[in-house]
C-alpha cells in the first residue's frame, strides 16, 4: 500500500500571523508521524517563502495551488515552476475544481502543466471528481475516465510514479457534506483500476488522496478504506486541532 499523504490546500486564504501560528501549530502532529506518513501543506504563492523558511529540515513538505504552462516570458499575474522549484516546493497542485470552473481550465491544460512539473522536478497533484449533476446521471466513472485518459493515454501511466492524484467530487468540496466512505471507496478502486490497465506495478504505488469536506471526525474512517492513502483538506486544513487530528489518523 502506498505511504499515506495528508495534504492542506489553503485556498485563497491567510495572513503573515496566521500562516506562523498555523504552522507552528501542525508541526507536532507532523513529526508524531514522520515515520508512517506524509505531510504537506500547498500555499498561496505569496507565502511560500514563508512557509519554506518555517518548514525547512522538518516533516512537512510544501508547494503550490497552481502553476502556469510556461518558465518564464510576458505572462503578467503567473507563476513558474521555476520559481516554485526555487522555493523548495515538492508538490503542485493541479486542475483543482475551483480552477477549473473559475479559471477555465481543461484537462488538457492540465495535462500541460501536469508535464511542465515533471520536467522540472515537481509532483503534480492532480485533481479530478465529478459534479453533483454528473453523478446523479450515473456519469461518474466516465468524468473520471475523462479526466485521467491525457495522463494513461498521452503522457504515459508511467509518469504516475511521480505525481499524485486526488479524487474530489465537486459537489463535497467545502460544503460540508463530505462523500460517504463507501462512494469514495469505489471511485478509488475504480481509479486505480484504470491505472492497472495500464500498469499493475503504477496502480499498487500511486498515492490516491480523498478530498470534500474531511475533517477530523471522517479521517479515520476514510483512511481505513482499502484505496484511500490520504486527503486533500481544505478548511480543516486551517484549524490547528482539525488538521493535527487528520494527520494523526493517517500516521
Ligand atoms: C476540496 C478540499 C480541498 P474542503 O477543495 O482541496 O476543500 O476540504 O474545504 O472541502
Amino acid at each position: 500500500m502506498p505511504r499515506p499523504l495528508v495534504m492542506g490546500n489553503w485556498k485563497l486564504n491567510g495572513t503573515k500571523e496566521s500562516v506562523e501560528a498555523l504552522l507552528s501549530g501542525i508541526l507536532p502532529a507532523a513529526e508524531s508521524v514522520k515515520d508512517s506518513a506524509d505531510v504537506a501543506v500547498c500555499a498561496p504563492d505569496i507565502f511560500i517563502d514563508q512557509v519554506a523558511r518555517k518548514l525547512t529540515d522538518t516533516a512537512i513538505a510544501w508547494g503550490a495551488e497552481n502553476n502556469d504552462v510556461h518558465t518564464s516570458g510576458a505572462y503578467t499575474g503567473e507563476t513558474s515552476p521555476t520559481m516554485l522549484k526555487e522555493f523548495g516546493c515538492t508538490y503542485v497542485l493541479v486542475g483543482h475544481s475551483e480552477r477549473r470552473q473559475y479559471h477555465g481550465e481543461t484537462d488538457a491544460s492540465c495535462a500541460q502543466k501536469y508535464a511542465l512539473l515533471q520536467e522540472h522536478d515537481l509532483i503534480p497533484v492532480l485533481c479530478i471528481g465529478e459534479t453533483l449533476e454528473e453523478r446523479e446521471s450515473g456519469r461518474t466513472n466516465d468524468v473520471i475516465r475523462t479526466q485521467l485518459t491525457p495522463v494513461l493515454e498521452d503522457l504515459g501511466v508511467e509518469t504516475l510514479k511521480k505525481a499524485v492524484i486526488a479524487y474530489e467530487p465537486v459537489w463535497a468540496i467545502g460544503t460540508g457534506k463530505a462523500a460517504t466512505k463507501e462512494m469514495a471507496q469505489e471511485v478509488h478502486a475504480f481509479i486505480r483500476q484504470l491505472i492497472a490497465e495500464k500498469s499493475a506495478e503504477v496502480a499498487a504505488g500511486v498515492q490516491i488522496l480523498y478530498g470534500g469536506s474531511v475533517k477530523a471526525a471522517n479521517a479515520e474512517e476514510l483512511f481505513a478504506q482499502a484505496d484511500i492513502d490520504g486527503a486533500l483538506v481544505g478548511g480543516a486544513a486551517l484549524i490547528v486541532e482539525e488538521f493535527s487530528a487528520i494527520i494523526k489518523a493517517a500516521g
